[in-house]
């Protein structure tokens, strides 16, 4: 059945708004034990609780074959020297795919392969298409001074599982160093 409704969205690439999509916020408070300067967390969360990201999803069929996609607005900022980041998670059903279409701002992706831990840091850029394979844990970054946009596509079968992220975190930080955007491991 081809319900219309559901073929077609709308967003705006600087805000990230998609009428009728339904959005999760995040706001600084969401992201405690992601960054590794716990000090200047909880320093930056004294302050205020500033909205870091937000994504809005459409999931228009949960076939086997079907497909669900969110766009992503990630803010500028930093904690410490480490970058306004998104949570990150695996995919519940561990060998769904995903990718990632860059299309406002600067950004980088943390990948990390679930079995061997191998790192890699890939740019999130206007036109750049980031694939993420299955067993691979995911998390993007806000490398420069504007709000990070992007879509990300995967199946709609996929799941998040964020508990694994929040056990153990990542093995690396992406931190700036010389004005680079530089991939280091978790002291
Ligand atoms: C993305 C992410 C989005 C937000 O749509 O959900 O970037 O990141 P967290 O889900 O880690 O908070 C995606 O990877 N979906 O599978
Ligand atoms: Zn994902």
């Amino acid at each position: 059945m081809l319900n219309t409704e559901k073929l077609l969205s709308q967003f705006n690439p600087v805000t990230g708004e998609m009428p009728g999509a339904p959005m999760v916020k995040r706001h600084l408070s969401d992201l405690r034990g992601c960054f590794a300067d716990t000090a200047a967390f909880e320093k930056a969360a004294a302050a205020g609780n500033p909205l870091l990201y937000s994504v809005g999803a459409v999931e228009p069929a949960s076939g086997a074959g079907d497909l669900h996609y969110g766009v992503g607005l990630l803010m500028p900022g930093k904690i410490g020297d480490e970058y306004y980041m998104t949570k990150g998670h695996l995919h519940s059903w561990r060998e769904a795919a995903e990718f990632y279409i860059g299309l406002t701002g600067e950004g980088v992706m943390l990948l990390e392969d679930e079995a061997t831990g191998e790192s890699r840091m890939m740019p999130l850029r206007p036109n750049g298409v980031v694939y993420v394979p299955g067993h691979t844990a995911h998390r993007t970054m806000n490398v420069g001074d504007k709000p990070l946009t992007y879509i990300g596509v995967y199946p709609a079968k996929a799941g998040h599982d964020y508990t694994t992220i929040a056990k153990k975190n990542f093995r690396c930080v992406v931190v700036e160093r010389d004005n680079q955007p530089t991939m280091i491991e978790r002291k």
